[in-house]
């Protein structure tokens, strides 16, 4: 083992947080079996031999949206030839995940000024009515700020009528990369890094759990990385409403960083790797296989990941800046996913109980 990584492995050993520049160290080691096992060892403290997947269903109701990010290649400006699926698209879509064994609608979109406050309550109510057992995780922290501002109501405010009308938990995405140098850069017009925290910390105060993302392999370095983790971690042990958290790796096609160099096989396992060991109170550590490959992910079982998602069906986002991965899996292909790399497969609903079929 590399000696600067020796101290680091005894602190994890111990069972001991470890500092911004242990984590610096790590994401600058090329000794990926060590870091490999230091993940292991707190995956297996955390969740055992466990690998977590969910029956769901994705439905990206618009993707017009003002915002413009650098790196997005879903939306589209308001006045160009956008879609917004109307309430009934939104039911059929829903019917067909319910049959599929959805529990899980995961319902995410682009700003669009044009819908009003109605039109999310609505949207719930329609999802709601499909199935009330199906747990509806929508709306990134980035989009809530944005349904409060249109809705001209606090923030707290429009959780709780959101909450009321079904939401029952709110996805990672939107947080990108917190630090300013890169955000300004990538999206100068979403909210900031302190608006996304403060955004997750109001969800968690309303009684809702959340996820946490980090869009890496683009522009950013290394402490920009360390930064952003360690703000959610900060985060997280003031609320310990994150239930996940999921680096998302960039796909640049359609962009304006189209063939921009993407992080190497061992880049992703290492990143994913030193965000298990760094992000000791968050319980699931989620490589999305839809993002990673079904290789990848499966792999990424050995480098600290306990979830690689679900089903999904009919992913819009990534596919946009050309994910050659398909848009669904069937549950029987997770399984043996996971199951191939000797993991136990267990499915999940969205707060981590287990679904018995
Ligand atoms: O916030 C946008 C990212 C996110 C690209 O909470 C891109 O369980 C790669 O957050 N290349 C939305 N990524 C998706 C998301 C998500 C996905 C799966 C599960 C969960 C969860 C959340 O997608 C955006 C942005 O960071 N994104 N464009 C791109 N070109």
């Amino acid at each position: 083992m590399e000696t600067a990584l020796i101290d680091i492995k005894k602190k994890v050993d111990a069972g001991l947080r470890i500092s911004e520049s242990d984590a610096f160290a790590l994401l600058s080691s090329n000794d990926l079996l060590s870091i490999g096992m230091m993940a292991d060892t707190v995956r297996r403290r955390k969740n055992g031999d466990t690998t977590y997947y969910i029956v769901n269903r994705h439905i990206n109701y618009t993707n017009v949206c003002m915002n413009g990010c650098k790196f997005c290649a879903f939306h589209k400006k308001p006045g160009d030839n956008g879609y917004t699926l109307s309430l009934d698209v939104i039911r059929e879509k829903a019917v067909e995940g319910k049959a599929a064994g959805a529990t899980e609608f995961h319902v995410v979109g682009g700003l669009n000024e044009t819908l009003p406050f109605s039109f999310y309550i609505d949207m719930l109510h329609t999802l709601r009515d499909v199935d009330p057992s199906i747990h509806i995780q929508a709306f990134t922290v980035v989009e809530l700020a944005f349904i409060a501002e249109i809705a001209k109501l606090p923030l707290d405010e429009t959780i709780r009528l959101l909450k009321e009308a079904g939401l029952g938990s709110v996805p990672g995405g939107g947080a990108e990369i917190f630090h300013p140098d890169v955000r300004s850069a990538l999206c100068e017009k979403k909210i900031s890094g302190e608006e996304w925290l403060a955004v997750s910390r109001a969800v968690h105060k309303a009684g809702l759990h959340s996820n946490a993302t980090m869009l890496f392999g683009h522009i950013e370095r290394k402490e920009h990385i360390v930064d952003h983790m360690s703000r959610l971690r900060s985060l997280q042990d003031e609320t310990k409403g994150f239930l996940s958290f999921i680096p998302l790796v960039f796909h640049s096609g359609n962009t304006e960083y189209t063939g921009i160099r993407a992080p190497t096989g061992s880049e992703l396992m290492r990143m994913l790797a030193v965000s298990r060991i760094f992000l000791d109170n968050f319980p699931h550590i989620k490589s999305f296989w839809i993002m990673l490959g079904l290789k990848m992910a499966q792999l990424s079982q050995f480098f600290g990941v306990d979830d690689i998602d679900g089903t999904v069906t009919e992913e819009k986002i990534t596919h946009a800046a050309g994910a050659s991965t398909p848009e669904n899996i069937s549950r029987a292909e997770l399984v043996e996913m996971i199951e191939g790399g000797g993991f136990h497969a267990v499915e999940r609903d969205t707060l981590y109980r287990h679904i018995k079929r």
